[in-house]
């Protein structure tokens, strides 16, 4: 290792939060002007760790959030349907228009799943509204062998017409407010369906990771109660504590996941204050099985979203 190589990888502090999933990265100020070999530490610890931390961050504004995540990869739209209000490329993340209080993986209804997302805090309540994410390789390495071999040849299907009223964040049920409902309106303006593998390889890692969530409708050939069974039975997996790690928001906090490889949870424990981040979402490549076959689109072209990365 030459004294250069050495000199970054002590400038960058990379402190575990668990044995599963999470980092914390200290000594680096994410910016468009990030250099190469920094860029390169902070994506080798992206795809160890699967979600890295970044404290102090105060300098960010969307411009230069957009600016560094551009460095991992080329940024999406700011979603499929959902028009960013701000920015083309910056998807707010805003409690007044609802809550992915749910176990998820970015937009795995379009065939191009997102590979990476980078989440800046904005406005953040006094309590509560911690982000948990689960590590979808370890899941899938925890199974026993026979399981694995049932789902190395699973399908599902996954569309943003998911059942919403199943994961309504409970304190808006019975009275569901204008904007939520104008949200979830723009959210399903067009309805995408597409057949994803329950196990895909990491393109850039190789490891098998489940590919689940809320957006999975059912496993291809089962009946919905089947599929339930089944879905219950990897989310489990998925969703073990000693499998997660949770972090509570500071301002000038960033985080970034690898969306190949996680699912999440925002923790709507905050009551009715208000909680805001942004988030830029950087392209991914069409999921493929453990046999080579790509995922198939069954409705909606995502095209102008992202291009193939
Ligand atoms: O609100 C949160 O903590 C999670 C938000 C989320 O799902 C996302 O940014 O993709
Ligand atoms: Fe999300």
């Amino acid at each position: 290792m030459t004294a250069q190589l050495e000199s970054t990888a002590t400038a960058i502090g990379v402190s575990k939060l668990g044995a599963g999933i999470g980092a914390r990265i200290d000594g680096v100020r994410l910016g468009g002007g990030l250099d190469t070999s920094t860029v390169a530490e902070v994506r080798s610890a992206l795809l160890a760790n699967k979600v890295i931390f970044f404290r102090g961050q105060h300098h960010l504004d969307d411009a230069g959030q957009l600016e560094f995540a551009r460095l991992l990869g080329d940024p999406t739209l700011a979603h499929p349907t959902v028009r960013g209000r701000d920015h083309a490329n910056v998807l707010p993340i805003d409690s007044d228009y609802g809550k992915a209080n749910s176990w998820h993986t970015d937009v795995t209804f379009v065939d191009r799943v997102p590979a990476i997302s980078v989440l800046r805090a904005i406005e953040l309540p006094p309590y509560g509204g911690s982000t948990v994410w689960a590590n979808t390789v370890r899941a899938y390495e925890s199974l026993p062998e026979a399981v694995k071999a049932l789902v190395d040849r699973l399908w599902a299907v996954h569309t943003n017409a998911y059942d919403y009223a199943a994961n309504l964040d409970s304190t808006r049920i019975g009275g569901v407010d204008v904007k939520t409902e104008e949200y979830r309106e723009e959210f399903v303006s067009k309805v995408y369906e597409t057949e994803h593998p329950v196990v895909r390889v990491h393109p850039e890692t190789g490891e098998r990771a489940l590919l689940l969530g809320h957006f999975v409708k059912r496993l291809v050939g089962l009946t919905s109660t089947e599929s339930q069974a089944i879905f219950q039975l990897l989310q489990h997996r998925v969703t073990q504590l000693e499998n997660t790690v949770r972090w509570q928001w500071a301002e000038g906090d960033v985080a970034i996941w690898d969306n190949r490889a996680t699912q999440h949870y925002g923790v709507a424990d905050y009551d009715d204050h208000h909680r805001r981040l942004n988030r830029v979402t950087i392209s991914g490549d069409v999921p493929v099985s453990v046999d080579g076959v790509s995922s198939t689109i069954r409705t909606g072209d995502a095209s102008h979203y992202s291009e193939l990365s």
